[in-house]
């Protein structure tokens, strides 16, 4: 196996899914999880770090990846006040190089993390996915959305969407109202000159995700949508310690996205670090749901998304995306166990195929 397979775990007071069970899927190396409580902008501290690595070490894990450690938004507005906020971020990559984390997964988008417009519609088979419907998206106020997103996360919390930050809606989207993507563009890079210094002294590689779906909503501008963007702050601060998580259905959701051709791109210049693999079906130009991860069901040639990545010789972080809720399981949208399980199993299955095809030649 080139690639290291994990699985995201939310933790132990906000994930049903218990290690034990992630441990028994075929394959399985480690679980990317985070430290979720913290508030976005301070330390994460050493203890409680420490306290999460033996967790997930004594159920025979590895905990090499952290999904994710956010943003404060002062960075991403550019503020004044961004430095004590990138001291504080990296004082928490140090700390989590002690405890042996080799990859940090974040993400820079404004206000919002990933979006759809419904948690749970509900497929002929009678499993439940999560959709983007770009048109109902026009028509609600961002107010509307993060109503309608915390009515349909079953009571979880939902990565990204902290109700402690949307409560300052009004007053973000005011502080956007000047923030254009060049702007954005450039506080990504001043983030990354500071702070790619102490990943190469630590050995801490990070991985920005995709912006999910990768344009721009309600005015607020985006970044990681394309090759062309992301070629950009690759290119400004260029290291390796300053790399991507390939999400699959976050950027794939652009149909000019070709996925297995930014793969071998940016594959090829050694900055991807860390993998998310999943498939949607198109509903429209920019209307989608999730399916399974299998190539039939959705959109997406997966045996080409696999080849890909098989192809650069990657042998960084691999992780199934969102799935579906399915066989009565009750569970965070996107992240029960089932679905990615079979996930995991169709992904190391085609993996197998293509490393024995590749043999025989
Ligand atoms: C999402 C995001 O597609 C995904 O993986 O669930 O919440 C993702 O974890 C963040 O954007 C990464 O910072
Ligand atoms: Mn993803």
């Amino acid at each position: 196996m080139g690639f290291k397979m994990t699985f995201r775990w939310f933790g132990p007071k906000d994930d049903n899914i218990p290690l034990e069970y992630i441990r028994q899927i075929p394959g399985i190396y480690g679980v990317v999880t985070a430290l979720f409580d913290i508030p976005v902008g301070e330390v994460w501290p050493e203890d409680r770090i420490f306290e999460l690595k033996r967790m997930v070490e004594d159920a025979g894990l590895k905990f090499e990846v952290i999904e994710s450690v956010n943003v404060h938004e002062d960075i991403k507005l550019g503020l004044s006040t961004r430095d004590r906020y990138i001291e504080n971020y990296k004082q928490t990559i140090r700390n989590l190089a002690k405890a042996g984390i080799k990859v940090i997964c974040y993400n820079f988008m404004p206000v919002f993390d990933w979006l759809r417009t419904d948690l749970a519609k509900k497929l002929p088979d009678g499993s439940e996915v999560m959709e983007y419907n770009h048109e109902m998206l026009k028509n609600l106020t961002p107010d509307e959305l993060v109503k309608s997103m915390e009515k349909g996360s079953q009571g979880f919390s939902l990565p990204g969407w902290e109700s402690y930050r949307l409560k300052q809606l009004q007053s973000l989207f005011e502080m956007y109202k000047d923030v254009d993507e060049n702007n954005l563009l450039q506080n990504l890079i001043y983030f990354l000159e500071n702070i790619i210094p102490v990943c190469e002294e630590c050995d801490v590689k990070m991985a920005i995700h995709p912006d999910d779906p990768p344009w721009s909503l309600f005015g607020l501008p985006r970044v990681v949508t394309n090759k062309e963007n992301i070629e950009k702050f690759l290119k400004a601060v260029d290291s390796p310690y300053n790399g991507l998580t390939l999400c699959t259905g976050s950027l794939g959701a652009n149909k000019e996205n070709n996925i297995p051709e930014l793969i071998r791109y940016f594959g090829k210049m050694g900055r991807i670090h860390f993998m998310h693999v999943r498939n949607i079906k198109f509903t429209g130009e920019r209307s989608f749901y999730e399916t399974s991860h299998l190539s039939t069901d959705g959109s997406f040639d997966m045996f080409e998304i696999m080849k890909a990545i098989y192809e650069i010789g990657f042998d960084g972080y691999l992780r199934p995306d969102h799935g579906r809720m399915i066989w009565g399981e009750k569970g965070r949208p996107g992240y029960g166990l089932y679905d990615r399980a079979l996930g995991i199993a169709y992904l190391n299955g085609l993996w197998e195929a293509i490393d024995k095809m590749s043999k025989m030649k």
